[in-house]
């Protein structure tokens, strides 16, 4: 199928008036129009029936994120009829308060993963703890706590879409070729980039209103600090309905980002899988879901094909049924722990034998860590913020560090700006299957973030200086300044042209696929699911031509 071909193809089911031209670099994505239209799609409708046991799939996706929504619209369009099994719930019914999802602020059983007690990124204010306990549930947000980091996941359909800040960014062009060396990168920037913003529906903040909103004091703030220690301050696009926002300032929309909703979920206003690649997957009639399905074991079945079992939970996490399907093909978009967790005990086990050592390395935290600075009494950061991140700090040549200016938005004025920093930190971690408790471990040390902090610090030790300000010490714990514990960008695991070949097809087993971040070797430069996506429409395009 032609890129012409396909690029049309993905307005089926959106209109295509709610996409925009694709970017190639941050810098670039300065110039871009905002998105004059709210995407028009309803979130993807998952009511259908789950899988039966003993179906016959010619494509299984494992996971509805970045990488298994490409999949699944694509191989749909190629006229394939695919199911996807997704352990998180569908998220397209509204809870006893009307809102399908919780506020950061006040947090419920929808907030986690099968947790009792929430596990704030930010989990104290003024030095005091302020996670709350919560009933086990399949919340959206599981805080896997992987040996010596917690790395943050979305759970449900959408993945990661559905509690990222939705930020969308194209790396540089210079530094893509360290982000995935195998990969053409006039490819990916004439062709697979633009792709993936189009269908993402990327756009950017309108820099007028920026300017002047209050809700962007705290951005402002950030970009004077930056600006005045020489730093560029780039505007970093997102897939928030710009428009809406605009509408919720003014008082004439239901507000979203500018109600403290984002980390467990947003009511309106941001375009997350749901509305997009989801949406035109459904409209197919090819794709079909079953949330709260979990994959545990996939098999070659003599003759042909695979054998995958699954595990129906409930809304307590219990198994309430097991089932046994048979698939063509497979394809593990479960994100780079999910892939990993179960790429590294299907190898261990047996299940898989002939996946090669590469399975479970190379894995790393995309440089995370986050800090905040105290800012002096002249220049507070507004009570009121937008929860969507539109700017960032850009140091990465010199220092090695890209950092987002975040929101902190509390409610009240904290005088704080906070960021979450990008590094080059080159650390890289790797799973394995440990037989004894049953369980696939990850041998991450917390003192691999120093290479982080110290490239964070090339920006904010400036920054501080410059401004005769300090840390905060109070918001990841009485007197700690970094918050070096977490990572929202895991990335790698059965990296691309190393455990895959350079489309993601793993070694040994015809028909099995890696199309998620676990492909990515541990670092993008900038935040991830743009490289994710783009990668994937380019890895299923080659796949569908040359295996289908
Ligand atoms: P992902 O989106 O994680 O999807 C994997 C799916 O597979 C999930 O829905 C899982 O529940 C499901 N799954 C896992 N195991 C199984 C199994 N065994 N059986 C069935 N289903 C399974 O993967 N990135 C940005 O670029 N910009 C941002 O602003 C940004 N902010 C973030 C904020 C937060 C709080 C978090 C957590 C992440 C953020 N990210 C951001 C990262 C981004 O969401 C992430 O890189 C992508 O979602 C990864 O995409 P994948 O397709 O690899």
């Amino acid at each position: 199928m032609s890129d012409k071909s396909l690029t049309s193809k993905v307005s089926q089911g959106i209109s295509r008036r709610s996409f925009i031209a694709g970017t190639s670099s941050i810098l670039g994505a300065m110039a871009l129009a905002v998105n004059p239209t709210p995407v028009q799609a309803k979130p993807a409708n998952t009511s259908s029936a789950p899988i039966d046991t003993g179906a016959h799939v010619p494509a299984l996706v494992i996971g509805t994120g970045y990488g298994g929504s490409v999949a699944a619209l694509r191989l749909a369009q190629a006229g394939v009829d695919v199911h996807m099994i997704e352990m998180g719930m569908a998220w397209d019914t509204p809870g006893p308060d009307g809102k399908i999802f919780c506020n950061t602020l006040s947090p419920d059983q929808r907030s986690y993963w099968l947790r009792t007690r929430t596990k704030a990124p930010l989990n104290y204010f003024l030095g005091f703890p302020i996670d709350r306990d919560i009933p086990k549930y399949t919340g959206i947000l599981d805080a896997e706590e992987m040996g010596g980091i917690i790395v943050y996941q979305g759970r449900g359909v959408g993945g990661g879409s559905l509690v990222n800040g939705g930020m969308a960014v194209t790396p540089k062009r210079e530094n893509f070729g360290a982000v995935l060396p195998s990969v053409n990168a006039d490819e990916m920037y004439n062709v697979y980039y633009p792709r993936a913003n189009a269908g993402l529906g990327v756009g950017l903040v309108d820099p007028d209103w920026f300017n002047t909103v209050d809700c962007y004091q705290f951005a402002r703030v950030g970009r004077k600090h930056a600006q005045r220690s020489n730093f560029p301050f780039v505007f970093v696009p997102d897939v928030y309905d710009w428009d809406y926002m605009k509408q919720e300032a003014a008082g004439t929309a239901t507000k979203s980002a500018l109600d403290g909703e984002i980390l467990y979920g947003n009511n309106h206003g941001k375009k997350s899988l749901q509305k997009t690649y989801l949406a035109a997957a459904k409209a197919t009639g090819k794709v079909s879901i079953s949330p709260l399905h979990k994959v545990t074991t996939v098999t070659p079945t003599t003759g042909g094909g695979y054998t995958v079992v699954i595990e129906q939970l409930n809304t307590t996490g219990d198994t309430i049924a097991t089932k046994t399907v048979t698939a063509d093909r497979v394809f593990f978009a479960a994100g780079s722990v999910g892939t990993s967790k179960l790429l590294v005990k299907l190898k261990a086990t047996g299940a898989l034998p002939n996946l090669n050592n590469e399975i479970g390395k190379g894995w790393g935290d995309n440089g995370n860590v986050m800090c905040g600075r105290a800012n002096h009494l002249w220049d507070p950061t507004g009570k009121l913020q937008a929860t969507i991140p539109c700017g960032g700090i850009d140091n990465w040549a010199a220092g090695g560090a890209f950092a987002e200016v975040a929101p902190l938005p509390t409610g009240i004025e904290t005088y704080a700006s906070f960021y979450l920093s990008i590094t080059k930190n080159p650390n890289r971690a790797e799973f394995s299957w440990n037989a004894a408790t049953g369980k696939a471990e990850l041998n991450w040390q917390t003192a691999w973030k120093q290479p982080a902090i110290d490239m964070a610090k090339t920006i904010f030790d400036k920054i501080n200086s410059k401004e005769g300000t300090i840390y905060r010490s109070d918001l990841f714990g009485t007197n700690k300044i970094w918050g070096d514990h977490l990572t929202y960008h895991p990335l790698g695991g059965a990296v691309l042209n190393k455990a895959t070949d350079n489309y993601g097809r793993l070694h040994g087993h015809p028909g099995l696929y890696v199309i998620d971040g676990a492909l990515i070797p541990g670092n993008t430069s900038v935040n991830p699911f743009v490289t994710i996506t783009a990668l994937a429409e380019r890895n299923i395009e080659k796949i569908i031509a040359t295996d289908l």
